[in-house]
């Protein structure tokens, strides 16, 4: 209850802000995606984690007003960079919490905030993990519906880890998977997990799907991605999530 009213203040504060972390094309270099990730410097309890505090969160509304602080926080700033570089190209993504999906007005907030900064929903990317799919609620499927509808992207996060049920994936209209971190990190010379990520990378591009691999931090795992036919990285290799205003020379620096 103390972090749950600490979080409260946070929110009307410079305590809670975001970072953003690039993902670039595998083939061009070229920076395509931003990660919104969200972060809390409080004055009493210092930098707490976001898997400490998110799921306390989770467990209040305090979420949904977390949550639809990230989306405006998000887009005011993906929309203020369109001064420094052509955002036109680019996506932002954005890490949705299951109770999100739930709120029935979800679609209709997110548009007005798009309509409010001039963003295209194509340049909005959802990040839902697989556990918010698999008790698919009717108020989910809904919501996911209505997202389509809108026209912005959903991102399937942590992809592989924890869920054998495959159906979902064709259940939903899903952009992108976002292989995860667990397994880019087995990529080495000496765990070889290469088969299992190409199989999933195989069955990404046989559903249509866009690939990003999480979490890359030797040339040797971008390397055995770029091969495999993975389409975006993501990860310390690239660079770390940095501060909104660090995002424009870093793109321009990029090329
Ligand atoms: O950035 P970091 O590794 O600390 O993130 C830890 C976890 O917190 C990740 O699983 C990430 O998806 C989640 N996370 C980061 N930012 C947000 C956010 O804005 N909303 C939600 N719901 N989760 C987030
Ligand atoms: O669950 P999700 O994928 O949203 O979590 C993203 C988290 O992973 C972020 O907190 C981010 O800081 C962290 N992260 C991003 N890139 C790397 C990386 O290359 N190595 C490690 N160890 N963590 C990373
Ligand atoms: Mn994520
Ligand atoms: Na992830």
């Amino acid at each position: 209850a103390i972090l749950d009213s600490a979080l409260r203040h946070a929110m009307h504060t410079d305590e809670l802000y975001l970072l953003y972390q690039p993902i670039v094309d595998v083939n061009s270099g070229e920076i395509r995606k931003f990660e919104a990730l969200i972060r809390w410097s409080s004055k009493t309890l210092g930098q707490v984690p976001p898997d400490q505090f998110i799921p306390i969160a989770e467990d209040s509304d305090l979420i949904l007003d977390i949550g639809d602080w990230v989306i405006a926080t998000a887009c005011a700033q993906f929309a203020e960079w369109s001064q420094h570089f052509d955002i036109r190209n680019c996506v932002m993504s954005i890490n949705i919490s299951a109770a999100q999906l739930m709120d029935s007005r979800f679609a209709g907030k997110l548009k007005a905030i798009l309509s409010t900064h001039g963003l295209q929903p194509s340049q909005i990317e959802l990040e839902l993990t697989e556990r918010v799919l698999i008790d698919d609620g009717d108020y989910v499927r809904r919501s996911l519906s209505d997202l389509n509808q809108l026209g912005v992207r959903i991102s399937l996060d942590d992809f592989g880890t924890g869920y054998s049920a495959l159906s979902y994936l064709t259940k939903f209209q899903i952009d992108t998977l976002k292989i995860d971190r667990s397994f880019v990190m087995r990529l080495t010379e000496h765990d070889k997990l290469e088969q299992l990520v190409s199989s999933i990378i195989m069955m990404g591009h046989k559903l249509g799907m866009s690939l990003v691999a999480e979490g890359v931090e030797t040339a040797y795992q971008a390397s055995t991605l770029s091969a495999m036919g993975c389409h975006f990285l993501q990860g310390y290799l690239i660079s770390k999530p940095i501060a909104a205003q660090d995002i424009p020379a870093f793109v321009l620096s990029h090329g």
